[in-house]
């Protein structure tokens, strides 16, 4: 929400990936942060995403060319990456994953902000969320994330979408024969919380509620307390348009949830101690 304003036309925002433009520091930076990321995601991240990244060969040469990663994404799955600029307007951005097409920052971070951009960038855009859209039953997810977004608009609900984005899409978890395990874009593509969200004390670890993560707010600045984990890698919350409306409805009527807070209906899988925030206010104190 409020992420930019403009036009709602998703054509006003397509851009060419200008591949050729590419420096090879700017390959350099993708293929620092591609290697890190991938050897430390081995044992946390579910084993499709791990697939999605080779049968796409989003790899740790270089910045990936959209155009040959697109060949094999619209055959898996009939999605393609599309160049953007940077954060596009909600309208836009639904619009866009209602009609399987994923918007993506062409642009890569530079040297000095290695951990750390406020913006999405390429690396985020397509090695955090690419991989999973390989998965058909990810692919379908985000489609009619995006289809309940445009009603959501309608109906003042946006704020429940961006909560649903942030806590499925961004920052989820997912049980799994395994153990549980990373599926988050916003995880999956950071370094420090790949290994928070799985193995710090301090967050909570919540069985996904789809009514429970529409009430909840979230951090943007830092690691979440609170992970939402799915009950398996293809148990994404179905998003029919008419559970939702009443749901939305009846949300009205409950308050937010604060994101370190527990409620009496959860099932907690691991009770935080909440400890990596708390030192955190105090030293800004
Ligand atoms: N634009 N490029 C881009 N990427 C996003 O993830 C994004 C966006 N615009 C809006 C948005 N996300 C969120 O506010 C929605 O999920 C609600
Ligand atoms: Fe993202």
């Amino acid at each position: 929400m409020n992420t930019a304003t403009g036009s709602d036309d998703p054509r006003d925002y397509m851009r060419d990936q200008g591949f050729e433009n590419y420096t090879e520091a700017d390959h350099a930076t993708w293929s620092i942060l591609a290697k890190r990321q991938r050897e430390l995601l081995q044992g946390r991240i579910a084993d499709q995403f791990l697939e999605g990244l080779d049968h796409l060969g989003i790899g740790d040469e270089g910045i990936p060319d959209f155009r040959v990663m697109n060949q094999r994404l619209k055959a898996a799955t009939g999605w393609e990456v599309v160049a953007v600029p940077g954060l596009i307007p909600d309208l836009a951005f639904f619009r866009m994953l209602a009609n399987r097409q994923f918007p993506a920052g062409f642009w890569i971070r530079k040297p000095e902000q290695l951990d750390y951009i406020e913006e999405p960038d390429i690396f985020h855009d397509v090695f955090g969320h690419v991989p999973l859209i390989m998965q058909p039953i990810y692919a379908d997810y985000l489609e009619s994330y995006g289809k309940a977004g445009l009603v959501a608009a309608e109906h003042g609900a946006l704020k429940y979408l961006a909560r649903l984005y942030w806590y499925t899409v961004e920052f989820s978890l997912a049980q799994t024969p395994d153990g549980m395990r990373i599926v988050g874009a916003g995880i999956a593509s950071s370094p420090g919380e790949t290994i928070f969200a799985l193995e710090s004390p301090s967050p909570n670890r919540v069985a996904f509620d789809l009514g429970r993560v529409m009430r909840t707010l979230y951090r943007i600045d830092d690691y979440q307390e609170t992970y939402f984990v799915l009950d398996g890698v293809e148990a994404w919350p179905s998003l029919d348009i008419d559970r939702l409306i009443p749901l939305w409805k009846e949300l009205e009527g409950q308050g937010e949830i604060k994101p370190g807070e527990i409620q009496p209906e959860d099932r907690v899988l691991t009770q935080g101690d909440g400890s990596y925030h708390r030192s955190k206010s105090k030293s800004a104190a």
